[in-house]
């Protein structure tokens, strides 16, 4: 059993109460201006921005720091095609059948449908799969731990950087998605976790109108 070690760990964003509240207002400003955008441009984004995106979604906290995820970039037209073909597909199958009439009523007022164009139009997808188990050179399989619980926070950050930086995303989740697998050759320990469309909204885009809700309607202190 390997022993801990530690290094020592002194705060390096230390800052005064007054400073501290100045920050977390400025941050949330920042985030409030988030927007999911279905409306893509075409124009190419920086692929270091991305990559420094990428890097800052793996500094996530998650189980047993395991860091159970993988992602794909994805700017090759013909995989964007082919992606968006099968997302379709099943899309087509959801929003026609599969989808219990519930679920259809809570998705109206976004105003989704089967038609996918984003997939093709913006220039990168990042297609994050989750790693429940590890397979090791010699075919073992070690177990991760709170994978989609690591997975999910990673890709809050992924967001976040990317709103951050400038650009929009879509959270987009085709169900089933295992059609991912086969198109982007990753191995079957690894599942599709969302595709996250990345770009610069096209200039006629448009978003719902929807609100989030108040912070006493999320949160209790006791
Ligand atoms: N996967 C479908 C349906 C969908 C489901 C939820 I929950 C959303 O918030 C949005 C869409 C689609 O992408 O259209």
């Amino acid at each position: 059993m390997n022993q801990p070690k530690f290094i020592p760990f002194k705060n390096p964003r230390s800052f005064s109460e007054e400073e501290m509240l100045k920050k977390s207002k400025e941050f949330y400003e920042i985030m409030r201006l988030r927007r999911t955008i279905r409306d893509f441009s075409d124009k190419p984004v920086p692929r270091e921005v991305i990559e420094t995106c990428i890097a800052t979604a793996g500094t996530a906290p998650n189980g047993a720091n395991m860091q159970p995820w993988h992602f794909v970039v994805v700017s090759d037209k013909d995989i964007k095609k082919k992606i968006r073909e099968a997302a379709e597909e099943e899309e087509k199958i959801f929003y026609t059948g599969r989808a219990p009439k519930e679920w259809l009523e809570a998705l109206a007022p976004l105003g989704t449908d089967e038609y996918k164009p984003f997939l093709e139009k913006a220039p990168y997808l990042i297609v994050i799969f989750a790693k429940r188990f590890e397979v090791l050179p010699d075919g073992r399989q070690v177990k991760n731990y709170y994978t989609s619980e690591s997975v999910g926070i990673a890709t809050g950050m992924l967001i976040t950087a990317i709103h951050n930086a400038g650009l929009v995303s879509l959270t987009h989740t085709p169900s089933p998605m295992d059609f991912l697998n086969d198109i982007l050759k990753r191995p079957s320990n690894e599942k599709p976790y969302l595709i996250l469309v990345v770009g610069y909204p096209d200039e006629n885009a448009k978003v719902p109108d929807i609100k989030k809700k108040k912070l006493e309607e999320i949160s209790d202190f006791k």
